[in-house]
């Protein structure tokens, strides 16, 4: 079987993978990202392309159609509502996950024919605090930073960025920079001791939105310790006085770290020119995202510090295709190729090339405002692409009142069961990843393919195809007359030297001549492409940004006032390392779901104590928009005052977790982005009056007051809690476990407060069913392992692991799929480093994502050992 060159469709790291149609996958070795390298997440990719829970026919109002009634009815009911209410009267919903040739088509379709800028996607929550950065400092959206400069800077600042967990590869980079260059230091700068902290010489656990005090704080030290280059900034800055005038006097206590900690910092980063600061969500994801992001490229400009092989400021992006996307003009206030909308020549320019017939003249509404219009009756049609706004919209339960108000809704997914998708009149099946074909840009501005290796299931055709053939059916057949995915970028690429010539960063007119046959081999490629020129190289390095007359601009910025946080706690948001969002892929691996099987609450020990939580109980955490229950997870890695929870969890896979729902729709002024890690809560116990554990071979839904859902090997496992102890317990198991039939075991022991049911069929274990008054402390992997074995009922309900099954414990490396007490085993007989527990188990071997936590164990464990011996 051969494989086929493709492209992860995780993370902005953008791996090369090499996959084949069995589903086995591994890295491309070739590939300049990763050379070889896949994360964990990568790595599981051939568990989550199965056709389970896949969408392969139009559906409308639930009722399977066929392409032609489907298409008809979206084409009618967007014409007729841009002919009675005007053409923003529609909206596109998309995301960083589309391809560039879909995002193009879809584009070209509201921008340049429907004639509304009311496209917004999914990047608005995730990087657009740092292209309105970006912007205002380079005068355009330009990532300056390379992969490679890890390899030669001396000083790596990580701010907001959990990048062992979120981008595991480059993480891994580092750590191997390190290796090899022990003088290289790391800082990371976080509010949680996160994964990534572990390699850290200096953790900063910053007050909350401390960053632009923090670099405020850097850049009064870059002026009085003489550092500013003065040749750079004469030449190519503007702004430089009002900027470090703002900066004097800046306040430490904004920071909430120590003097020794903000001075060690200072050093660092003032000691060496080779610095490169990276950033992500805990910086773009604030009421003063845009801020930050220019706090932070302030530093870089003052210094000359960008564009120079080891050192520069780089915005890690999240999504496979957010640069993609952002290149392509997604966003409601851009054009494609970097062009602006409120710019008329570039308007002009891009209408001409397009031959439109309405050019939208004015921004569309950002994402935020986009589902506020949805709720004020001003949508009349509405098509989410590619993204579960009803999960990763802010404000999420009046998200989904939103998409309800809308007359007309359609999602293209690749799934059927998702939240955003239970809402909309019309689902169209779209191609995952596997199956369709394009492009995608990673954080570093690496063009790659991504390659089918598989067919097409069902009725789903590729995305662009989709919009495409909308775009025809509402009369322009022309225009969206497509006929292959390397046809839209060719068109895509000409449009490009549109930008080329109007003195913009993106032009990759070079690629606009590329026959069928050489898209389909296009290696990794690095923009910009001009025609009859080099490719690739660094920006900025020598000045020419992008605003009239060439020069850069720093910003003078004031850090916001500390809010008092009220009575409640601050609720920080993000993600885990298995899980991928709204896991409508990663949740369907096995490996993947036995790492972190539920949602939970991280909280401070003290914090802990005020809310009179314990370790393991369930809390209810709310605020007046909504409430959700989280298994509490008490570690002092938590910043006191503040918990941490993460968003993948939804509907689908847990009863009441959706984080979103807490958070409030505030964004940050300039850039439109939410929030996202910045709600106030308060906590409660969640009175129990009883927990569990299930495991069944039959799929299970979130349906009792707590229940959480994840795939395991043998079938489904689940947390589940009540309020009431149950009337019969039989009852209670046969419901949680979907097992109406079959025999039932049951063990009860009230005065224990122990009631245990197995399920089975002629002699095979199909469930079994743990509860107890406390939280459940059964050998969990150990009973996920009897699903489908012959075990009998009374053994297997004893609920501790037996010598043939001892209990693995919480996977921790799901390449090896290497639990928790397995490595505690292997720790207590004498293997005391990563190393050594790679080379006995395997664990951490192969992509490293887990080796933070392998650390972990070993740090928890080895001392208090070695004391003993
Ligand atoms: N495993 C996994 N990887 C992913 C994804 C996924 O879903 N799962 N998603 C991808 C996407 S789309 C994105 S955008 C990236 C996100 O990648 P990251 O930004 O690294 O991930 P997050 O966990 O959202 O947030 C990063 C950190 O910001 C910290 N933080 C919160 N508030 C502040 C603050 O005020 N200041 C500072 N300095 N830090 C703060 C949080 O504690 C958190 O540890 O990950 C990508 N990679
Ligand atoms: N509280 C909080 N909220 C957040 C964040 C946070 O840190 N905290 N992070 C924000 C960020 S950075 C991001 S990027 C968003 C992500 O949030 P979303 O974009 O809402 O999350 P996904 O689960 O990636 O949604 C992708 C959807 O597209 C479908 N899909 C997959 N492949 C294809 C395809 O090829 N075609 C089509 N048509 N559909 C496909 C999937 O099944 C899924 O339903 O969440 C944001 N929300
Ligand atoms: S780091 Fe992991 S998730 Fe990100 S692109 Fe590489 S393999 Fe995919
Ligand atoms: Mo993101």
């Amino acid at each position: 079987m051969t494989s086929v060159k493709t492209a992860c469709p995780y993370c902005g790291v953008g791996c090369g993978v090499l996959a084949k149609a069995d589903g086995t996958v591994s890295g491309d070795p070739d590939h300049p990202a990763n050379f070889g390298r896949l994360c964990s997440k990568g790595t599981a990719l051939g568990e989550t392309v199965s056709l389970e829970g896949r969408l392969l026919a139009p559906r409308v109002d639930g009722v399977e159609t066929g392409w032609d009634p489907a298409l008809d009815l979206v084409a009618e009911r967007f014409r007729a509502a841009v002919e009675e209410y005007g053409p923003d009267s529609v909206a596109f919903y998309v995301s960083g996950q589309l391809l560039t040739e879909d995002y193009y088509v879809a584009n070209k379709l509201i921008k340049g024919y429907i004639g509304s800028a009311n496209i917004d996607t999914n990047s608005r929550l995730c990087m657009a605090s740092s292209v309105a950065g970006h912007k205002w400092a380079f005068g355009s959206d330009t990532v300056p930073g390379q992969y490679a400069d890890f390899e030669e800077a001396e000083v790596i600042v990580l701010v907001g960025s959990n990048l062992a967990w979120c981008h595991p590869v480059l993480f891994q980079r580092i750590v191997a920079a390190k290796k090899a260059r022990p003088g290289l230091k790391v800082v990371v700068i976080d509010p949680r001791r996160t994964a990534t902290a572990k390699i850290a010489d200096l953790h900063l656990s910053i007050r909350p939105d401390g960053d632009a005090a923090l670099f405020n704080l850097l850049l009064e030290q870059i002026d009085a310790r003489g550092l500013i280059d003065a040749d750079y900034t004469a030449a190519h800055v503007d702004g430089l006085g009002d900027a470090v005038k703002a900066a004097h006097g800046s306040d430490r206590a904004m920071t909430g770290l120590s003097d020794t900690e903000i001075d060690q910092f200072l050093d660092l980063w003032c000691g060496t020119d080779k610095v490169v600061t990276l950033y992500s969500q805990g910086v773009n994801q604030s009421v003063c995202g845009t801020d930050k992001v220019n706090a932070i490229l302030n530093c870089h400009l003052a210094t000359g510090r960008i564009g120079k092989p080891g050192c520069g400021p780089f915005s890690i992006t999240g999504q496979p295709n957010a640069m993609g996307g952002r290149e392509v003009g997604g966003l409601a206030n851009m054009l494609a190729c970097h062009l602006d909308l409120e710019n008329a020549d570039h308007r002009h320019a891009v209408q001409t090339f397009w031959a439109s017939p309405a050019m939208a003249d004015a921004p569309g509404l950002k994402a935020v405002d986009l589902f506020q219009a949805c709720a004020d009756g001003k949508i009349k049609a509405l098509w989410i692409m590619s993204t579960n706004p009803a999960v990763s919209m802010p404000d999420a339960d009046k998200v989904v009142e939103a998409i309800r108000a809308v007359p007309f809704t359609v999602a293209s997914d690749i799934v059927i069961d998702t939240d955003t998708n239970r809402l909309v009149d019309v689902l169209l099946p779209a191609t995952g990843w596997g199956e369709k074909s394009g492009t995608v840009t990673n954080s570093e501005r690496c063009i790659s393919r991504q390659r089918a290796f598989l067919p097409a299931p069902g009725q789903a055709r590729p995305d662009w195809d989709i919009i495409a053939d909308v775009g025809r059916r509402m009369g322009w057949h022309d225009a969206f007359d497509f006929a292959s995915e390397a046809e839209v970028f060719r068109e895509y690429a000409a449009l490009s030297s549109v930008s080329g010539m109007l003195g913009r960063d993106f032009d990759i007119s070079g690629l606009a001549d590329l026959g069928d046959q050489a898209y389909d081999a296009m290696p990794p490629t690095y923009w910009p492409v001009p025609r009859n020129a080099a490719s690739g190289g660094r920006f900025f390095a020598d000045g020419g940004f992008y605003h009239p007359g060439g020069k850069a601009r720093m910003l003078p910025i004031t850090p916001p006032d500390r809010k008092p946080v009220g009575a409640g706690l601050r609720l920080n948001t993000g993600r885990v390392r298995d899980h991928w969002h709204t896991m409508t892929r990663t949740g369907r691996s096995p490996r993947l779901g036995m790492h972190m099987g539920e949602p939970y609450l991280e909280i401070h020990p003290e914090d802990a104590v005020s809310a009179g939580l314990r370790d393991a109980e369930l809390a209810v955490v709310e605020n007046p928009r909504g409430r959700v229950i989280l298994r509490v997870l008490i570690t002092a890695k938590a910043q006191l005052g503040s918990v941490f929870a993460p968003m993948h969890w939804t509907d689908i896979t847990a009863s009441q977790s959706r984080i979103n729902a807490l958070v409030d729709a505030v964004t940050d002024p300039v850039s439109g982005q939410p929030a996202s890690k910045g709600a106030n809560v308060t906590l409660k116990q969640f009175e129990a009056g009883w927990y569990g554990f299930a495991v069944s071979a039959a799929p299970m839904e979130p349906t009792r007051p707590y229940a959480a859902i994840a795939r395991c090997k043998s079938g489904w496992r689940a947390e589940v809690a009540g309020v009431r102890l149950p009337e019969s317990w039989e009852s209670e198991a046969r419901a949680v476990l979907n097992l109406p039939d079959g025999e039932a075991s049951v063990v009860e022991d009230p005065a224990g407060g122990v009631y245990r049911v197995a399920i089975h069929h002629g002699g095979q274990l199909l469930g079994l069913f743990f509860a107890a008054c406390e939280p459940v402390t059964v050998a969990r992997s150990a009973a996920v392992a009897l699903i489908g074995t012959e075990t009998p009922p009374m053994a297997a309900l004893a609920g501790v692991a037996g010598a043939e099954q001892p209990d693995r414990g919480a996977t921790i490396c799901a390449c090896f799929d290497i639990g928790s007490e397995q490595i505690r085993r292997s720790i207590s007989d004498g293997a005391r480093t990563v190393d050594a527990l790679g080379a006995c188990l395997g664990a951490g071997s192969n992509c490293g994502s887990c080796r933070p936590e392998l650390q972990d164990l070993i740090d928890a464990v080895a001392p208090v050992k070695m004391a003993a011996e």
